[in-house]
């Protein structure tokens, strides 16, 4: 492993049964995702070499994700430290997990793997205001570290890149690579009626906690992808200081400023705590 935790892929070192894994993953979400992801997300996974038969050869994907907005793919042994990953972004490299999932972990596992790596993240890359907003979180995460503002910045990681809706004309439709990488979140984010969804608001944001350990409570949804390119133009700075003296929302909370699209019952997790 070199400096930057970069491995060579070693595309032909996989084996049947992890190719098999990925068959069987990327046939459920093939069935699921149109009407649920968004327009966005079904139009890069289209126009990217990604297919249900096995695993993808990141050098195939690096030609159309480089000749699209400059992204490409670099092979990782799975979580990165967070100043290598930043200064990947930063230079529109994104590092993707090599491993895939064991057969016993098909619905869940905690560790990003190829397949939402690959499924969840590279198919946003196709699209140009999404490929500068991944690098400005890049940059903006290498002075958040110096300032001592990570878990904040990376709440706004986690509730859009990871777990954002975005409305369009016919409805709420998922861009988050956390689920659209998820069979059971697939569903359950759009249609339980245990979670909150509100329109993103990036102060409420930067306070809001979250869970890595099952679905989220609270659901933010972006006006359009323009609403992230405006993010990639803030200063966090000034915006830092005002929230360091708020309290943190608990990801189940709301608040009396927000903006609630639907308010949740939160049976989902009163039943599972
Ligand atoms: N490393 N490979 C990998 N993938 C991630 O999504 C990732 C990471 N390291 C750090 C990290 N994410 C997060 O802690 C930051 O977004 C804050
Ligand atoms: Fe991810």
């Amino acid at each position: 492993m070199s400096d930057d935790h970069s491995i060579p892929q070693d595309w032909g070192a996989y084996t049947a049964t992890e190719h098999a894994t990925w068959r069987t993953l990327f046939a459920r979400q093939q069935a699921l995702l149109p009407g649920r992801a968004s327009g966005a997300f079904l139009g890069g996974l289209s126009r990217l070499p990604i297919f249900g038969e096995g695993i993808p050869d990141f050098a195939r994907l690096n030609n159309v994700l480089a000749a699209t907005n400059g992204w490409r793919l670099i092979a990782v042994p799975g979580l990165v430290p967070d100043a290598v990953f930043f200064a990947h972004l930063a230079n529109r490299r994104f590092p993707a997990a090599r491993f895939i999932r064991r057969p016993d972990q098909m619905d869940y596992l905690e560790e990003p793997d190829v397949f939402h790596d690959v499924v969840g993240h590279a198919p946003m890359l196709m699209l140009p205001a999404f490929a500068a907003y991944m690098q400005a979180y890049g940059k903006g995460g290498v002075k958040a570290l110096r300032l001592g503002a990570l878990e904040r910045l990376a709440r706004v990681y986690w509730y859009t890149v990871e777990f954002g809706l975005v409305r369009e004309p016919a409805g709420f439709r998922i861009y988050g690579s956390g689920i659209v990488s998820s069979h059971s979140e697939s569903i359950f984010c759009l249609e339980d009626p245990s979670p909150h969804r509100l329109s993103f608001d990036l102060r409420r944001v930067l306070r809001t906690r979250y869970r890595i350990d099952d679905f989220q409570e609270c659901y933010f949804a972006i006006r359009g992808f323009d609403e992230l390119l405006e993010l990639a133009e803030i200063d966090f700075a000034q915006i830092y200081r005002d929230v360091a003296v708020l309290p943190d929302i608990a990801p189940g909370e709301l608040t009396d400023t927000d903006q609630i699209i639907t308010r949740g019952t939160g049976a989902y997790h009163a039943g599972n705590r």
